[in-house]
């Protein structure tokens, strides 16, 4: 055999098929190997027939011979100890300056942990999103890489070539930062997702079930709202699941069991905020609309016993159905900047550098929350990298301004009638938090200071000095300043 594979690839689930395919019709030549040797052997028959410079390799030796030096390896094997097991195995096979990539959902202190392992071992490492699904990983993924940056110029070309481009040419994919940060960037997006789904059924539930559109109506909604602001894949298929039918001609929609599932990348995300404490309300409500779903038994008894409004929503259709996109525009953007202050506080508290615009370009395309809006957020930051928030970007001050009323319309229409809008009035809740300067935890902070004695600062006095007052006038003057939450 006379070429060296440019890259390996080990894992050939479809992931890692796709992958492969995609590096090879992108002109590289890529070995592979896989633990179940028969699969390696399927794919090099099947999909990869004919396809002389995709690699097979049977053992984990042959499969490092065929590379070509620096070596680069890409694992899309099961997260978790396979991933570290691999490492084990292929750390002794590979000399200094090789780089291994995980491209698994790893969660990114497991990613952390292996880049600084390697690193002193003198192994490049690289753990990596990839978002969009095996029709992304075959025709353009989002890929959000993060790591040791000695690595990226080392497969920036591969990368960028076989990830998803935006209109103008621009591949959705740049280095994101250090360390777990391509996992993280990833577990965001993932959060973000959880957010914009169930927006997306709190309006669906407020113009269905509230204001008694027809599926068909809401398909043309739907497909209405994907032509402007909200273009993006998701209020896409949602447009094209209005108008999917069961065998009986009734929307399949309405077969399907309310109960919804997770695999844990929301909550992963919800830990996170609670940890930093930023508040990220929008997704873990998200998260725990997702929990409350799958009462479904309790819900149903309680149904039975406890009573409440009607659920109908009556007045000018149009009207309502344009304040409901309206809100929900609103409540994505408020999800955007408040995911956006999460990875600006674990950028602090990692001490990593986030390129913020370039993520939202990453998933500007390839992934399930791409959409024209991110385009925007994009633009925000090319204004200016360092903006401390999205909602205080001019071009969103001007959006919420716009959509503000039809926001408040739409949630306060929602709880009369008793529809429940978790994402979309926590966010505007949050949203008119944000805005106050201020707020009653002066009240907050004088229970505190009454029941434990844990002292408030005061606004006629520099911030930093603490006072505690004798509320009952017993007890004394002990305070107890060493408490923190
Ligand atoms: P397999 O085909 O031999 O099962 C996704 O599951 C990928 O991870 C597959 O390529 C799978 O290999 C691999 N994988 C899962 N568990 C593994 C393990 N314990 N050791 C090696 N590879 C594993």
């Amino acid at each position: 055999m006379g070429k060296k594979a440019d890259i390996g690839l080990i894992g050939l689930a479809v992931m890692g098929q796709n992958l492969v395919l995609n590096m090879n019709d992108h002109g590289y030549a890529v070995a592979v190997y896989n633990r179940t040797a028969s699969k390696t052997e399927e794919f090099l028959q099947d999909a990869a027939k004919g396809r002389d410079t995709v690699i097979g390799a049977h053992t984990l030796e042959d499969f490092v011979g065929t590379l070509a030096k620096p070596r680069k390896i890409m694992l899309m094997v099961k997260a978790g100890d396979v991933v570290d097991s691999f490492i084990d195995q292929l750390v002794p096979l590979l000399e200094k300056g090789d780089l291994i990539i995980d491209g698994g959902n790893s969660h990114y202190p497991d990613t952390t942990r292996r880049t600084r392992d390697l690193r002193e071992k003198g192994i490049l490492y690289i753990g990596t999103g990839v978002s969009g699904g095996e029709e992304g990983a075959r025709r353009g993924p989002s890929i959000m890489p993060g790591g040791n940056e000695e690595a990226w110029p080392l497969v920036k070309d591969i990368f960028q070539g076989i990830a998803a481009k935006v209109e103008d040419g621009s591949p959705c994919c740049d280095w994101v930062g250090q360390d777990g940060a391509g996992h993280y960037v990833k577990m965001i997006h993932n959060g973000i997702e959880y957010g914009d789904m169930q927006m997306i059924c709190e309006a669906y539930d407020v113009l269905h079930n509230g204001l008694g559109l027809t599926h068909d109506e809401l398909h043309e909604v739907f497909a209405e709202w994907n032509e402007g602001e909200l273009d993006s894949f998701l209020i896409e298929i949602t447009r094209d699941i209005m108008k999917t039918l069961d065998t009986d001609g009734k929307p399949l929609v309405t077969k399907i069991l309310d109960k919804a599932g997770q695999k844990g990348t929301g909550k992963w995300t919800g830990i996170n905020s609670l940890e930093l404490g930023v508040p990220v309300t929008l997704i873990v409500e998200a998260v725990y609309a997702r929990c409350l779903s799958a009462l479904k038994h309790e819900r149903v008894a309680a149904s039975r016993v406890i009573s409440g409004p009607e659920k109908k929503i009556e007045g000018d259709r149009k009207a309502i159905i344009e304040d409901a996109r309206k809100a929900l525009l609103a409540s994505k953007i408020v999800s955007y900047a408040q995911g956006y202050m999460l990875m600006r506080e674990t950028a602090k508290e990692n001490g990593w550098d986030l390129n913020y615009g370039g993520i939202a370009l990453m998933w500007r395309g390839g992934c399930i929350i791409r959409s024209v809006f991110l385009g925007k957020i994009k633009d925000a930051f090319d204004r200016n990298p360092a903006l401390q928030n999205l909602l205080v970007d001019p071009y969103f001050v001007s959006v919420m301004a716009d959509c503000q009323g039809a926001w408040r319309r739409t949630v306060a229409r929602a709880v009369t009638a008793g529809i429940p809008v978790p994402a979309m009035s926590s966010a505007l809740s949050f949203f008119d938090g944000y805005r106050s300067e201020r707020l009653p935890a002066n009240l907050l902070q004088a229970q505190r200071d009454y029941f434990g004695a844990h002292t408030y600062e005061r606004i006629d006095r520099p911030e930093g000095e603490f006072f505690h007052t004798n509320w009952t006038g017993t007890g004394g003057n002990v305070s107890s300043s060493t408490y923190q939450v």
